[in-house]
């Protein structure tokens, strides 16, 4: 249990790039800084904190009224949804989006890269035991931290049986405006929506934001691109291994009620989220493997 802050840094540190540190709680964070970026990831569910290109803004939000508590969720980052999405199917009582968010990874390596990025993996082992999820699986994720952002989450199924997950890099990304915000791609696909009792309709044209929005997108394995035009960006989500993708934004009723979205934290957010879910839940045969991957990346909006 690699949960000594200085076994950690002997094992893991990467002298002026990537370091490890302790809260006063006991949560440990890797702060990762290199010549075409700097980020930070908590070990508490493999949860990227923060993610900043060089010259650029920071990518992604976190609350400012975020809890670094052990064993409870943070609001914000990119939060790692396994081995279920949403409400577990057959046991609402159990926690929303699967248990990998609040359980204490495993640093299993640390890189520098050839073109000054770096990348860091971390895992989840499942032994069997947890009634929640009976079968022994490993979740591998490897970020790379550079100009761009690539996050891979691989699943392997080390049991006996046949299991199904559901999962989702459930990002929250940093926009200056969300009534000056729209989301491209996902134009004519159908969607599931949430507050509507997840009522199937379809997308025409691209999305835009004056209430809640909380929909399971379908048939969507292609990239699309979040238009920010009050910072004058594009924030460019490419993936493979995901044919679903969820779009949210609480707007203010439902941010008031979750209370750590902060004071309009809803109008600096968007939730983008490429994903294994509803009709795109995943098979996993025993000793096979899956994963999910993105790209993140940023651009100017051309004048
Ligand atoms: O991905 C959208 C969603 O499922 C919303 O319905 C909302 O519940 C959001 O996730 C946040 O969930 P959390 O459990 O992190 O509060």
């Amino acid at each position: 249990m690699h949960q000594d802050i200085t076994l950690l840094n002997n094992e893991f540190a990467i002298d002026g790039q990537i370091s490890f540190r302790e809260l006063d709680n006991g949560f440990i964070i890797a702060d990762i800084q290199n010549s075409n970026s700097t980020g930070s990831i908590a070990l508490q569910g493999a949860h990227l904190l923060s993610w900043t290109p060089a010259a650029e803004k920071p990518v992604i939000w976190i609350s400012g009224e975020a809890e670094f508590a052990k064993g409870k969720s943070i609001r914000g980052g990119i939060p790692i949804c396994w081995p279920w999405f949403g409400a577990h199917t057959s046991q609402p009582s159990w926690p929303a989006h699967g248990f990998a968010r609040t359980s204490l990874w495993q640093v299993s390596s640390t890189r520098s890269l050839e073109n000054g990025d770096n990348s860091i993996s971390l895992i989840l082992n499942t032994t069997g035991n947890n009634p929640m999820w009976p079968w022994q699986c490993s979740c591998e994720l490897t970020v790379r931290l550079g100009s761009e952002l690539e996050i891979e989450i691989t699943t392997t199924n080390n049991s006996h049986e046949n299991i199904t997950i559901s999962q989702a890099l459930h990002t929250y990304f940093a926009i200056g405006d969300i009534h000056q915000t729209s989301v491209h791609g996902l134009n004519g696909r159908p969607y599931l929506d949430k507050p509507e009792g997840f009522r199937r309709k379809q997308q025409f044209g691209p999305i835009i934001f004056n209430h809640e929005v909380d929909r399971v997108y379908l048939q969507t394995p292609d990239e699309c691109l979040i238009e920010d035009q009050d910072t004058g960006r594009m924030i460019s989500i490419e993936k493979s291994g995901s044919d679903s993708t969820i779009v949210w934004n609480p707007w203010a009723d439902r941010a008031a009620e979750m209370g750590d979205l902060g004071e309009n934290g809803y109008k600096s957010m968007l939730c983008v989220e490429s994903a294994n879910a509803a009709e795109d839940v995943v098979l996993i045969l025993p000793g096979g493997t899956h994963t999910l991957a993105v790209r993140y990346h940023v651009e100017m909006i051309e004048k």
